[in-house]
């Protein structure tokens, strides 16, 4: 057992970056790391920082001490059955999660579903309260958890308290459908610096502040003043881990792997990729019918050009997700049963994540990604596949809605609603003269190399601390 009250920096966040696997023996489990780039960015800070982690360890129903895994100081929140149902799987992501993406599938509002999430942000405020030192900076993330920071707040006046969303900040007219809508904006004004990825999710906010509380707006950063306190509101787009990625990319292990994937994929002209969780926000039915029309039509050959579709599965329990996963594998199915021949599908699909050397090879080895969302807070794939791009090749197909598309303006920039003009951003992404789309590629590297998630990171705690 660690001292739980003594960290001066605390990250609350859903889930722990670790999960535990259990013991089928009934043992006590083992966790692993997940891989994830917050993980990754933050742990120099916690490590350095006398830091510790708040989290959901991704299993219901398990009761556990504070630990420490890997050196990392961890303080699990138990959460029941019931709780994950009502707070995770139903407020969280049946609710907010698609509200907060332009509502492509309509949200469901359960007033119970609602009364657990405020239940459980209690329970993460409450663990927070108590692993913080005196004076500590708590970094509160995403849309589980925005009742957090007004909590928070009112529990341990004396913290500085930063709250980061990873996913869009909807437009005030879809955001006000919400019944809670009130105690969300309240909930995160309880922060000193609210961080959306874009200038846009930051301007939606400021005007739901002034309609629903009549905060004013108070000088050029953009702070808001609830009367009692200023509250900061900005821009941070998140990244990746690039400096490491990129080389990782030019490896001799990763080159050969990328080589050996083609021949496995029969050596074809055109490789086209897509890596996503398995949801409904990303665009991955859009891509899939944009492939079967330019094969129906001939502009793409079956016999020269495979699509490689790496999906996630993710929140399977929910029915939007269910049926999202029985929509994509008919599209896979019926384009396979039409143009494939033996031994050579068209579209080589997984429903599973792939471990992260494969994935990079994956990435160096495709011709043209396609990042395809309906809506997306910023998107790490597009900025993975184009860290591991750094030579020039390749080319990346953008949907205009992905927050990436802010950053990476050289891309194949397309309206995913729009089905022709999806097709055409493919076929110009495999088409393209080398030089020119090498010229596009370069640019987005040394994009990407340059705001690497440290500098995030770092940036949004200097402006927090800065307070
Ligand atoms: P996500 O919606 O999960 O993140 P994304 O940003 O693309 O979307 O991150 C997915 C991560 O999972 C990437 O690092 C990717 O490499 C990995 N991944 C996906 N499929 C995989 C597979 N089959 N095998 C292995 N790895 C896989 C949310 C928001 C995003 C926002 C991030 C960070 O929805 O908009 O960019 O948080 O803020």
């Amino acid at each position: 057992m660690i001292d739980a009250t003594h960290a001066d920096f605390l990250v609350v966040a859903n889930r722990l970056p670790v999960d535990l696997e259990p013991d089928p023996e009934g043992g006590p489990g083992t966790w692993h790391r997940s891989p994830g780039g917050l993980v990754t960015a933050l742990e120099p800070i916690l490590r350095h920082a006398n830091g510790a982690w708040v989290g959901w360890p991704g299993t219901p129903d398990v009761d556990l001490d504070p630990f420490i895994e890997d050196g990392l100081k961890l303080h699990p929140v138990g959460l029941t059955e019931t709780e994950v149902a009502e707070y995770y799987e139903g407020f969280s992501n049946t609710s907010l999660w698609p509200l907060y993406h332009d509502a492509v599938v309509t949200p469901t509002f359960d007033r119970r579903w609602w009364r657990t999430y405020v239940q459980v942000n209690e329970k993460f405020a409450q663990a927070a309260a108590r692993a913080a030192a005196p004076g500590a900076t708590v970094w509160v993330h995403d849309y589980q958890l925005q009742l957090v920071p007004r909590m928070l707040r009112e529990a341990r006046p004396d913290l500085t308290i930063g709250f980061f969303l990873h996913i869009p900040f909807p437009p005030p007219e879809l955001f006000l459908q919400l019944p809670w809508r009130s105690e969300i904006v309240q909930g995160l004004l309880g922060a000193d610096l609210v961080g959306f990825h874009l200038p846009g999710g930051a301007e939606n906010f400021r005007f739901l502040t002034r309609r629903l509380f009549s905060a004013s707006r108070v000088g050029s950063l953009g702070a808001v003043d609830t009367g009692e306190r200023l509250v900061r509101v900005g821009a941070y787009p998140i990244s990746i881990d690039s400096a490491h990625i990129d080389e990782q990319s030019r490896s001799a292990s990763t080159q050969l792997r990328a080589k050996q994937i083609r021949v496995e994929l029969g050596d074809p002209d055109i490789v086209l990729l897509g890596v996503d969780r398995l949801d409904y926000t990303k665009g991955i039915d859009i891509r899939l019918d944009a492939l079967r029309e330019l094969l129906e039509e001939g502009t793409l050959d079956p016999a020269k050009a495979v699509m490689v579709q790496l999906a996630t599965p993710s929140r399977e329990r929910l029915t939007a997700y269910a049926q999202l996963r029985d929509d994509v594998e008919r599209q896979v199915g019926n384009i396979n049963g039409e143009f494939g021949r033996l031994g050579r599908p068209v579209v080589h699909y997984l429903h599973r994540p792939v471990d992260r050397d494969e994935l990079i090879a994956m990435y160096a080895c495709a011709d043209a990604m396609l990042v395809t969302p309906l809506r997306d807070g910023m998107n790490l794939v597009a900025k993975e596949y184009v860290a591991c791009h750094g030579d020039g090749s390749g080319a990346l197909v953008l949907s205009e809605f992905a927050g990436a598309a802010s950053e990476l303006r050289r891309a194949h920039l397309v309206n995913p609603h729009d089905l022709d003009a999806v097709k055409r951003a493919i076929v110009a992404a495999v088409t393209e003269e080398p030089a020119v789309a090498a010229r596009r590629m370069r640019s987005m590297h040394n994009q990407v190399m340059k705001h690497d998630v440290d500098r995030w990171a770092r940036t949004f705690l200097d402006d927090l601390r800065a307070g």
